[in-house]
């Protein structure tokens, strides 16, 4: 079947499968697992100011945030589309501390692919109708044995065979790459498919707008202080001052600068003077995101290293995060690379 819009996004899978004539269909139906369960819970966003589900649990997750319901369910619905007999291994959430082991509940020999997940990034969000978001990543499992290891998470995005989102907003959408473009799917909820709506959707090379929660400005390196400084003005590579967009949920702020071009950004900053840091976490957050923007044509950095290089520590690692239109990014990194920037 040729690529065609408004075909289903399972369609899209298989066809993508048909290209791999080695392929044994158990990565395609990982795909297949996360579409499900995108299904199952844009439904519930959609509908949660109607079942009274918006609130806080009165639990913290492991950042020490509170956890909304919403993050339970999606967390929930994630974890067990990919893991009854599915080939996921291993997968880390941001509302796990530990890596959750599918391998017990698996009916197959033990799964040779592991994710990590980001079940509704933004649920600060929640209560007051911002957009939300999945965010996700597949990996191929690198531990032997018959369990599933932190290793099989722990490598460099680089090593990332799939990467993607979902976007609960004013229509729910589904944007994933397996390195080769990225697509975007609308759902469709009258017939509850996603469809092609958005096919090798390209990045601009450059935008006019930045994207950071400049209240944070005290606490930034005087690179990054001076690094927006430019953008508000004329001494940048455009010329004339940036526009300033800043939803507050990742998902929705990199879904726009995917389309409108410019940079997003959340840079070090030292709130707390002991360990200054980023708050965006490497493997469910910036390592995703920066796979499906450098695969639309955008670049992804710490500000003096590519994201997607980053050997990964722990689970929950923070870092740094300038991503977006691939000479905005180059202009963020110059005023962070190591010599520029005075801490
Ligand atoms: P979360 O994972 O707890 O939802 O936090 C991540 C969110 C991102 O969606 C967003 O980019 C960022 O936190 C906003 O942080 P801030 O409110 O500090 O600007
Ligand atoms: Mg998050």
């Amino acid at each position: 079947m040729p690529i065609r819009h408004g075909m289903t996004c399972n369609q899209f899978i298989a066809e993508e499968q048909r290209q791999f004539p080695a392929a044994t269909g158990e990565f395609s139906e990982i795909l297949t697992r996360i579409v499900l369960a995108a299904k199952i819970v844009s439904r519930e966003v959609n509908q949660a100011g109607l079942l009274d589900i918006l609130g806080a649990t009165g639990d913290t997750n492991v950042q020490g945030e509170d956890v909304q319901r919403l993050d339970v369910y999606a967390n929930t619905q994630f974890i067990d589309a990919l893991s009854r007999d599915c080939y996921i291994s291993v997968i880390a959430s941001e509302e796990n501390e530990d890596l959750i082991h599918t391998d017990e509940s698996s009916q197959h020999r033990p799964g040779k692919y592991a994710l990590a997940l980001d079940p509704l990034d933004g649920s600060s969000n929640i209560d007051v109708n911002v957009s939300i978001g999945t965010i996700w990543s597949v990996q191929k499992r690198v531990s032997e044995g018959p369990r599933g290891t932190s290793a099989d998470l722990l490598q460099p995005g680089t090593e990332q065979l799939a990467a993607g989102y979902i976007i609960y907003g004013s229509s729910t959408m589904l944007v994933y790459t397996v390195g080769r473009g990225v697509h975007g799917f609308t759902l469709d909820p009258s017939v509850g498919e996603f469809l092609l709506s958005h096919h090798d959707i390209r990045m601009p090379a450059r935008g006019g707008i930045y994207s950071v929660n400049e209240g944070n400005s005290p606490y930034w390196t005087s690179g990054t202080q001076e690094w927006v400084k430019a953008l508000k003005g004329k001494d940048n590579p455009s010329g004339e001052p940036h526009s300033l967009r800043y939803i507050g949920s990742l998902v929705a702020d990199i879904h726009r600068t995917l389309f409108k071009g410019g940079v997003f950004a959340y840079p070090l900053d030292s709130k707390n003077p002991e360990k200054p840091r980023g708050k965006l976490r490497l493997l469910y957050e910036a390592s995703p995101m920066a796979m499906i923007a450098e695969s639309a044509g955008g670049a992804a950095t710490d500000g003096r290293q590519r994201i997607l290089e980053i050997q990964p520590e722990s689970l929950h690692q923070r870092v740094p995060l300038y991503i977006g239109s691939r000479d905005d990014v180059e202009f963020a990194s110059s005023f962070h690379r190591e010599g520029v920037e005075v801490r």
